[in-house]
């Protein structure tokens, strides 16, 4: 992989094993957010690309899915000690694409490297079922076979962790891959893709095709030969491919983020509370579909937690991902914060009191990045839409309540049910809250954030649409079930009639 990917200023998409430049492409910039400067451009690609890309995948499948499981999952750990060994690089230039601070850009890498090692143990495994039958001298089993080509439409926010978590589940079980990447960060794209090449994938089972979500996503949805779209982002969008894929009968899978909670309660560590709600409201500046950004707190140590964040808050410095000291990088662009500021107003006017932040950083070292300084409002009522809506930044609403019962309502009175979390003492109360919190998962004593890869991640109502990334879980969206019984008794044996 060339250094910072670059002696190119123009990306290309990758099909078929060439990387590619469709003729009279618009570019659009890339910008780094804590600076403004723009680092590349990407091709906004016509959806034509999208079929070449679907007519190679579907050509490769054909072979691919007859090399043996564990042959293919070679690849994956070949890309892992790739990842591995690029660790430090990749979270640079993961920082300056998306700017995430560079701990953070660590950890993401680390999460896809976890994943090419997970996955890759999957090509040995990759267990069906055997069952008895009803009927004598009949073997009955059930395997999991690949559906086909896949189309994969990932989020900037963690460009190449969400990327894996779908990408290599798809690729051990024998499927080929076009995958659309976010615009605002395709330098994780360019880099994935150069690993799976430099670790011997062949042509076909990996695409990139860069573009718009109306250009390239739509003829992904559109086209007869993906089988599957498996897709991260907003609701609306997530809705409408929802819809179209409902009417062509495409299997989808959904994530499409969170109004996640922290529950503090009066026996709670607040100490700990406290360090929980930054690290899962402010990291990654709470551009998170995990992001915390309701704290539900027992009225009685509401004070002493106000107390504790703005003391713990005042030590937190914003700035540039790539400098050390820094906690809070900034926002992805321009519109993103225009978004987070038209909640502040929202808030305002719906009668919250803003307890710290609220504003944006535009002067010197901010001039030219998009910075939003960390924000708690208080007094906040559940149905405010401060309290219901996704914002995307970093911004939470602190809401009181009396006790358990009240909590977890609150906690699952929002359409959303991604994750969750409660601090408290109370072993009863810990069980009684991961029975009740209706949210795909769960934290006691820890954030809402730093789900781990062999768990599945995803969550409920207008988070998905029941399905899961990540974890075993991500196989039930690359497969398909095949159930296969053979009659080894030389007679006619039917099922449901010939039974003793
Ligand atoms: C996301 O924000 O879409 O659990 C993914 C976490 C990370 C993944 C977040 N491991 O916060």
């Amino acid at each position: 992989m060339d250094t910072l990917l670059i002696h190119h200023k123009k990306l290309a998409n990758y099909i078929n094993g060439e990387w590619v430049t469709p003729d009279d492409v618009v570019y659009t910039p890339v910008l780094n957010p804590a600076t403004g400067e723009n680092i590349k451009e990407v091709p906004l690609s016509p959806r034509e690309a999208v079929s070449e890309a679907a007519k190679a995948a579907k050509e490769a499948q054909k072979q691919w899915a007859l090399v043996p499981a564990p042959q293919r999952a070679e690849i994956l750990y070949k890309v892992g000690d790739l990842l591995k060994a690029r660790k430090e690089q990749l979270a640079t230039i993961l920082t300056m694409e998306n700017g995430k601070v560079l701990e953070e850009a660590r950890g993401e890498v680390q999460e896809a490297i976890d994943m090419a090692f997970y996955m890759a143990g999957e090509g040995r495994r990759l267990f069906g079922q055997t069952t008895p039958s009803e009927l004598k001298n009949k073997f009955a089993m059930s395997v999991r076979a690949p559906v086909g080509v896949v189309g994969i439409i990932t989020p900037w926010n963690f460009p190449i962790a969400i990327a894996t978590w779908k990408s290599f589940p798809a690729i051990v079980a024998g499927n080929t891959v076009i995958w659309k990447p976010a615009t605002e960060t395709p330098l994780m794209a360019y880099a994935l893709a150069t690993i799976f090449e430099e670790a011997g994938l062949p042509k076909g089972v990996l695409n990139v095709v860069f573009g718009s979500g109306s250009t390239i996503g739509d003829e992904m949805v559109e086209n007869d030969e993906i089988r599957v779209i498996s897709f991260t982002g907003s609701n609306e969008v997530g809705r409408e491919i929802a819809s179209k894929c409902g009417h062509k009968l495409k299997k989808v899978s959904l994530e499409m983020g969170g109004k996640n909670a922290v529950i503090v309660m009066d026996d709670a560590d607040i100490n700990l509370a406290v360090d929980g709600i930054i690290w899962s409201a402010f990291g990654t500046s709470g551009q998170r579909c995990t992001a915390c950004s309701r704290v539900i707190v027992h009225e009685k140590v509401k004070k002493k937690l106000e107390q504790g964040l703005l003391k713990a808050m005042k030590n937190i410095r914003i700035g540039n991902g790539l400098d050390h000291n820094v906690k809070v990088g900034p926002i992805i662009n321009n519109t993103s914060l225009e978004k987070i500021k038209g909640y502040i107003e929202i808030g305002v006017q719906e009668g919250a009191q803003l307890l710290t932040g609220g504003s944006v950083l535009d002067e010197g070292e901010y001039a030219s990045g998009n910075f939003f300084v960390p924000t708690v409002f208080t007094n906040v009522k559940p149905n405010m839409r401060i309290a219901q809506e996704e914002i995307f930044g970093p911004v939470i609403s602190i809401i009181s309540v009396k006790n358990l019962d009240e909590a977890i309502q609150v906690n699952n009175s929002v359409s959303f049910g991604l994750s969750s979390s409660i601090f408290t003492r109370d072993v009863n109360k810990v069980f009684a809250a991961q029975r009740d919190l209706d949210t795909g998962i769960i934290y006691v004593n820890a954030g809402t954030t730093g789900a781990e890869i062999h768990l599945p991640f995803g969550g409920t109502k207008a988070t998905g649409n029941g399905h899961r990334d990540s974890g075993i879980a991500a196989l039930d969206v690359f497969t398909e079930w095949k159930s296969i019984y053979i009659d080894f008794s030389g007679n006619l044996q039917r099922a449901q009639i010939d039974v003793d």
